[in-house]
């Protein structure tokens, strides 16, 4: 028996309500990895801004974000031998969302990862310590798998963010290898995978020897610097505190410990 033009146009419109559900929680999926960036980005910069304020130094050198394609994350699905169903895949896929910090000492990465740990309302999944055990290619970094709760108008989700932490060394070695792993899509010949390993070496004798050098320069810098009367915040052109003002705090301050 024929299917009748009514059961064909029934089935039409079920399937094209299917593909707009399908098409908003799509949408939804990809957008709660937006907005989890955009908090974590937010809880970085601030510690960004708030060093360079108070401390004059920022542990941190650089920070992007990359949110990671719908065919990416299909690819890594596929690879990883994932469900190609949302809950598998946010369950499974845990870099969709990523942050790469870039600090400039070893010491750094370990600082930051310490701040972002300890904040309330982030959870650790795990972090993965390849810079006390790098891969056997050479590759460091200090990788944290973190959830933090997104607010949406109808629900409250916890979201999963990758956060690479490395130095600017160990960055400059991973982008060249990365290219040229994708380049030779994975099979690199052994003269290229001898050379990056031997770069990854070199990359980490210079980190431990900058950082050897920074620490000696800390250690000479007078405890009082120009300049620190002047109050910098960033995007603020920096004031001058009033001596009198200072002094009034400190008198506060110095009968509050007596009291
Ligand atoms: P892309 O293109 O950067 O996004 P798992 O997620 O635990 O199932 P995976 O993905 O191997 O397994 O975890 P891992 O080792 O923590 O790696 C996650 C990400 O770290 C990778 O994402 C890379 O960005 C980076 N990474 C890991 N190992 C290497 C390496 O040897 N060289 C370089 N250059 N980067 C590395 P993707 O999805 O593989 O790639």
């Amino acid at each position: 028996m024929g299917v009748s033009s009514i059961d064909k146009g029934i089935d039409t419109a079920r399937i094209t309500a299917e593909r707009r559900e399908l098409k908003t929680e799509l949408t939804r999926f990809m957008m709660s990895y937006k907005f989890a960036t955009d908090e974590m980005m937010t809880k970085i910069n601030i510690l960004k801004e708030e060093f360079s304020a108070i401390h004059d130094y920022s542990p941190i050198e650089h920070v992007n974000f990359r949110l990671k394609s719908p065919e990416g994350i299909l690819r890594k699905a596929i690879r990883k031998g994932c469900p190609l169903v949302l809950e598998d895949i946010r369950d499974q896929i845990q870099d969709i969302a990523g942050i790469r910090i870039t600090c400039s000492f070893i010491s750094d990465t370990y600082r930051i990862l310490d701040m972002l740990t300890s904040q309330q309302d982030i959870t650790v999944l795990e972090v993965k310590d390849y810079i006390a055990g790098p891969k056997s290619n050479g590759y460091k970094s200090l990788h944290l798998i973190a959830t933090i709760p997104v607010f949406m108008s109808d629900r409250v989700a916890p979201v999963t963010v990758e956060i690479q932490i490395r130095t600017v060394a160990m960055d400059f070695w991973a982008s060249l290898e990365h290219k040229i792993f994708y380049k030779y899509r994975g099979i690199v010949p052994a003269n290229l995978v001898a050379e990056l390993k031997e770069a990854a070496d070199v990359a980490n004798r210079l980190d431990i020897q900058m950082e050897r050098l920074h620490n000696q320069v800390v250690a000479l810098e007078p405890a009082v610097r120009s300049g620190d009367d002047l109050l910098s915040i960033a995007g603020l052109t920096p004031f001058a505190l009033p001596t009198s003002l200072l002094e009034a705090i400190d008198r506060g301050r110095t009968s509050d410990a007596t009291d």
